[in-house]
């Protein structure tokens, strides 16, 4: 994991926006606070004689935009696409433009020229402020891009649905839970993509594919690793997942008893091979499936828990402990704790 310290006054100003932005990527970071008396002995230090400076690991990054922006990539705060990270772009800088105008008006020691300035910010300000809020009024009540209405259309049960539920809630996406019985499913069938569900509906288009929806949603909420490899890692790590979800779902939902028992052998043959190779894969990564921090793989194997305990009549992970604790931990995320908590009951 990276160290992060932040450099700046103990005042919010330029500095308050990357606290906010940390804390909302739930980064762990020391928060460097000293006096306007104390700046002497930092100014030489710093790349440009200036802060906000962010260190990461040591090295020193300047210029609160550009930090802005880096951690504005992190968290998917910075647009779906080049158009909205434009726009993002010309909102921060025409914020950034009235700051300035309010700071040198504000520190202006001269009477005669703090006037003048004050002239100039009084005449721009109302402007700023009817467009910014004529923006937010225009775009559902965000500067940029606006609100998504998200809906995902499953059974009323855990299945391939939970996972996608999960990531949801975790992501603090608002989404409309649309969950059928198997007697209703004939209606909702000949209107979705591949006759098969789950579906999310964004803005009313449908998405299909769980693990297509996955990670999009994995990538919204920084879930997806660090770079091309780590995805790859929890890409192939969810696909092992699937395929022993799949090997124990043939045999339980197999009616001819010959081949059900012929599904069962092979299923429980794979089984603890499975669960052998996830399990020293935890213990590898700290605890997590891939890199040693939370993906999208620990996710989903938390949301299988109640599948396969269904399937198998038993804790998948009972003789493993670091899976054990691995979905104990995702369980107890608190977006993930108060949606457990809120879902209904289902049977399985
Ligand atoms: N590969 C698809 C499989 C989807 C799937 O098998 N869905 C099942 C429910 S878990 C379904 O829609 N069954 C009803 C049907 O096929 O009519 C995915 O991952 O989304």
């Amino acid at each position: 994991m990276p160290t992060y310290k932040l450099i700046y006054f103990d005042v919010t100003g330029l500095g308050e926006a990357i606290r906010f932005m940390l804390n909302y990527c739930g980064i762990k970071f020391e928060d460097v606070r000293f006096s306007f008396d104390e700046w002497s002995k930092y100014k030489p230090n710093m790349p440009m004689g200036q802060v906000p400076v962010l260190e990461i690991d040591g090295k020193q990054y300047h210029q609160s935009r550009a930090i802005g922006r880096f951690l504005a990539k992190k968290a998917n705060l910075y647009g779906s696409n080049d158009f909205e990270a434009m726009e993002i772009d010309a909102t921060v800088d025409s914020i950034e433009d009235i700051r300035q105008a309010m700071t040198l008006h504000y520190w202006e020691q001269d009477p005669a020229f703090k006037a003048k300035l004050k002239d100039t910010l009084f005449q721009k300000l109302p402007m700023y402020l009817d467009v910014f809020e004529a923006q937010v009024k225009k775009n559902g009540g965000y500067l940029v891009g606006g609100k998504k209405m998200y809906k995902l259309l499953y059974f009323n049960v855990t299945g391939l649905g939970e996972s996608i539920r999960f990531l949801l809630n975790q992501c603090g996406i608002k989404f409309e839970d649309v969950r059928f019985t198997s007697d209703d499913w004939p209606k909702h069938k000949p209107n979705v993509p591949m006759g098969q569900v789950p579906v999310l509906e964004i803005d009313g288009k449908q998405y299909h594919q769980s693990r297509a929806i996955g990670r999009f949603l994995a990538k919204k909420g920084n879930l997806y690793g660090s770079d091309d490899f780590e995805a790859m890692e929890i890409d192939a790590t969810i696909d092992s997942m699937d395929d022993i979800r799949l090997a124990l779902s043939q045999y339980y939902w197999e009616k001819d008893p010959a081949f059900k028992e012929k599904l069962k052998e092979t299923a429980f043959q794979k089984l603890p091979y499975y669960l052998d190779k996830f399990e020293a894969q935890v213990k590898k990564n700290g605890g997590y499936f891939v890199g040693g921090k939370l993906s999208w793989a620990d996710l989903l194997w938390a949301a299988y828990f109640d599948y396969l305990s269904f399937v198998l009549g038993d804790d998948p992970n009972k003789d493993h402990s670091e899976l054990k604790k691995l979905v104990e931990k995702v369980r107890a995320l608190p977006n993930i704790k108060a949606y457990i908590e809120k879902r209904p009951t289902t049977q399985m």
